[in-house]
């Protein structure tokens, strides 16, 4: 298998495959999309079923391996390979990203919680006015679909530091406009490409991909990326998320 995307797409599901004794994980990944993938390999396009599920032994040790490598960083990728348009994707309904939440900006902003020393008025200029990196990398969901964005913003580790964050702290919780929440481990949220993301191919952040702020996580499964983010908080314990609570591994890590 020569593409290395394919080495992260179909690990990523295999590890699931293997490790899910979730009989509601199962049901719903494969209803969602996921033998598609395996036997149809819609994501990866020119790559049959036959070829990956030889190569998956020797991806799943390697995934593995990345696991316990919090520092490991993701593909980036160059302009010419950005996806355009960019899917949309949400809990609620993917056919109609209109739903997407309408926020308000009067009055908005991003709430910092828990173990937290300054938790300032996080207005969206202050946010525009922190020092930003962009990535280019690829976004994966468990549903069967992968694309490349381009994601400028905030890296997470120096908001938590501008914040006085307790870095020991075990978890970071996002909490979304849309009721949306997810949690990830503190070396993820210190992970040089976790980013508070702002903008999106050189755009403010639509509505569909996450107004005003989203989190994007690369080394993370795509529902790790909580879009429309309210709300940070910082804390020990655990706090689990939506697809969490559906059985989805709390980690996903690619
Ligand atoms: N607030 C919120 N964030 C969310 C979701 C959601 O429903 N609500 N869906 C997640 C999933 S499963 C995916 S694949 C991505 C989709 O992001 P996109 O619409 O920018 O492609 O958002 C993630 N973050
Ligand atoms: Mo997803």
């Amino acid at each position: 298998m020569a593409d290395p995307d394919s080495a992260y797409i179909l690990a990523a599901v295999a590890r699931r495959l293997d490790l899910s004794t979730r009989r509601l994980f199962l049901r719903q990944a494969l209803g969602l999309g996921t033998l598609g993938l395996l036997s149809g390999c819609k994501v990866v396009d020119g790559l049959g079923a036959e070829q990956a599920l030889s190569g998956m032994n020797d991806f799943n040790d390697r995934v593995q391996a990345w696991l316990f490598d919090p520092m490991r960083r993701a593909r980036e990728y160059p302009e010419s390979a950005i996806t355009r348009p960019f899917p949309f994707n949400s809990f609620y309904s993917p056919n109609t990203p209109d739903l997407a939440p309408e926020i308000d900006l009067a009055g908005w902003v991003l709430n910092v919680t828990g173990r937290v020393e300054r938790k300032a008025d996080w207005t969206l200029p202050r946010l525009y006015d922190l020092p930003r990196f962009t990535q280019i990398t690829r976004h994966i969901c468990i549903e069967g679909w992968s694309a490349i964005g381009k994601w400028t913003g905030v890296r997470l580790s120096y908001f938590l530091q501008r914040v006085g964050a307790d870095m020991r702290a075990r978890y970071v919780t996002f909490r979304c406009d849309d009721e949306y929440v997810t949690s990830i481990d503190m070396a993820t949220a210190l992970h040089p490409q976790t980013q508070l993301c702002l903008w999106m191919d050189d755009q403010i952040l639509s509505r569909r991909h996450g107004f005003p702020v989203k989190l994007r996580v690369p080394t993370k499964l795509g529902f790790k990326n909580a879009k429309h983010v309210g709300e940070i908080e910082v804390g020990n314990d655990y706090t689990g998320g939506y697809w969490e609570t559906y059985g989805y591994n709390w980690h996903s890590g690619l």
